[in-house]
């Protein structure tokens, strides 16, 4: 049976409420869940009657928010499939939780001549970490290959893991692709090879049901605000063993068990982990969360995702406009779909979609080599949770239709005529052959790419200016703007263009959102000066 998805929406009042005049349709689950009024009731409930610091005090509020505290862990402990609270560390997030298995764990552990495997679809939280991990201690850092249904190689990842590896890291659920990856598996191979695996829960443990003991997973990371918890709160789950020979990250109160001028010693597990006043009401409404989820079932949630996920495949299946990521409909995926519409830039797609109400993401997500693999700059994606239906999804597509359509009627709409019109008309967009400088700029976040061309004469004169770039509607309006608007000037202008584009933009244009338009007037003092110094 589905979930009662009337029943549950009523527990997230935010989905009452409209966008751009209409009702909203919230897709951005694989960024931040909403949270239900029992978690936040739970949170006022801490703040109206017990808030105090925790471990501290010998008074009522104190003792009370500490025992609150603690059975946090324990639920959460329970909730993934732990022993004991011991084995349960609250951290800020997925994030912070990985980089204390890096600096915890792994600073202390490895050398030159160890090896670090991870993966091509991984989060920068895992993938940027592990590089810095690597080029502290000198370990070899290997990648396991992305195949093209956007699994992962098993083979080469047999080949990868040997007696060399001492630790893999592997996102359980990617953010991009939906890849449901083969963790115990992986978790087999790497005990066989004597190392220990960190799963990167952020997209599963909220998702679907997830066992450390079913998975024999070492550690495990995991974040509150995907799983209708409150942001500033996250999980590290790890084997008492582990967690018992692993340092402590952070220093200070709360984690010390005894200390002199000389020397300290470290508190029981897990607070020897938790230096510092921690995130109290977070954990408390943290746990609140896991019971909501737990009260849904955790395979009613993974059922209903993986339900409409799939629904959306089929339905774009059906498209010739669409292309989507990961694996093919017939293979197990969770409740997230990344794509691309057929000459419509994510950026300008996203914007279209929050003018129908519809809240996705389009950028890299950050996963920048996953996308440079997949070969795209970005791509919109759309993540679906427990409130979610098809009429939403629906919405979606019916918004997607003749999107390239919309989004010139939209840029008319929404910008100064003149960005549209650069837009539609613009000056040199195919660059210039023959440049006396050429600058690259990216914005990756929004998956905006370009590289401005200048020609400039023996004067110093510009004679023309032009730009390749597969940006959104507005970097490539504002590129064109630039181009005509500089043409002729002198290239020593351009080291004081400081506001200069706000100034033509903020003049004309008071709808304009520069947030994410490659930067230009970086890009052209860059240029000016590499001209200058070269002539
Ligand atoms: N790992 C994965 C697989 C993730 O999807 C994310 C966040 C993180 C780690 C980091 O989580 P944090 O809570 O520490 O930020 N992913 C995304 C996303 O896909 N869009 O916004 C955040």
């Amino acid at each position: 049976m589905g979930l009662d998805t009337d029943t549950i929406r009523r527990d997230f009042p935010v989905l009452d409420r409209t966008v751009n005049d209409t009702p909203l349709v919230y897709l951005d689950n694989a960024a931040t869940t909403h949270t239900p009024t029992q978690v936040y009731d739970t949170y006022d409930d801490y703040y109206s009657q017990y808030n105090a610091n925790v471990h501290r005090g010998i008074h009522t509020l104190s003792h009370e928010a500490s025992q609150a505290y603690e059975a946090a862990h324990d639920r959460l402990a329970a909730f993934i499939g732990a022993d004991s609270r011991e084995e349960m560390v609250f951290t800020k997030n997925t994030t912070e939780a990985m980089n204390l298995v890096a600096y915890g764990w792994g600073v202390n552990r490895l050398d030159a001549g160890d090896a670090i495997v991870t993966t091509e679809m991984e989060h920068h939280a895992s993938l940027v970490t592990w590089q810095q991990i690597a080029e502290k201690t000198g370990a070899d850092l290997r990648y396991i290959r992305v195949t093209a249904d956007g699994t992962l190689d098993m083979d080469h990842a047999r080949e990868l893991i040997d007696d060399d590896v001492e630790l893999v890291s592997v996102a359980h659920v990617s953010n991009v692709l939906g890849t449901i990856n083969p963790v115990r598996e992986l978790a087999d191979l790497t005990h066989d090879h004597g190392g220990v695996i960190l799963v990167d829960g952020a997209q599963s443990v909220p998702t679907r049901p997830v066992d450390v003991q079913s998975l024999d997973a070492d550690f495990l990371a995991f974040s509150g605000h995907k799983m209708a918890g409150p942001t500033g709160i996250g999980c590290l789950y790890g084997k008492r063993g582990l967690l018992e020979e692993m340092e402590p990250f952070l220093f200070g109160g709360e984690m010390i068990s005894h200390v002199t001028f000389d020397d300290s010693s470290w508190n029981d597990l897990p607070w020897k982990f938790e230096a510092g006043t921690p995130p109290i009401a977070e954990g408390i409404a943290l746990a609140a969360a896991a019971d909501y989820l737990n009260d849904i079932g955790m395979d009613a949630v993974r059922d209903h995702e993986a339900a409409l996920a799939r629904y959306f495949i089929d339905k774009l299946d059906a498209r010739d406009d669409v292309e989507y990521y990961g694996p093919p409909g017939d293979v197990e995926r969770s409740g997230l779909v990344s794509f691309n519409v057929d000459g419509v830039h994510g950026h300008d797609l996203s914007e279209l979609l929050d003018n129908h109400g519809i809240a996705v993401r389009a950028g890299d997500h950050c996963t920048q080599p996953l996308h440079d693999i997949l070969d795209i700059p970005g791509s919109v994606r759309a993540s679906f949770y427990v409130y979610n239906t098809r009429d939403e999804i629906d919405r979606l597509l019916t918004a997607l239709d003749d999107a390239q359509q919309q989004r010139d009627t939209l840029l008319s709409n929404h910008y100064h005529d003149l960005i549209a019109d650069y837009y539609h008309n613009p000056t040199n967009p195919d660059g210039l052959t023959n440049a006396t400088f050429r600058k690259h700029s990216a914005e990756t976040s929004c998956g905006d790419e370009g590289e401005f061309h200048v020609r400039v004469d023996d004067t110093g004169r510009i004679e023309a200016m032009g730009f390749q770039s597969d940006s959104c509607a507005v970097s490539q309006a504002v590129a064109s703007l630039l181009a005509d608007h500089l043409t002729g000037a002198n290239i020593d202008t351009l080291t004081d263009l400081d506001g200069t584009v706000e100034g033509l933009l903020d003049g004309d244009f008071p709808d304009m959102r520069r947030d994410c338009v490659v930067g230009p007037e970086e890009v052209l003092q860059a240029g000016a000066r590499e001209h200058l110094i070269d002539t």
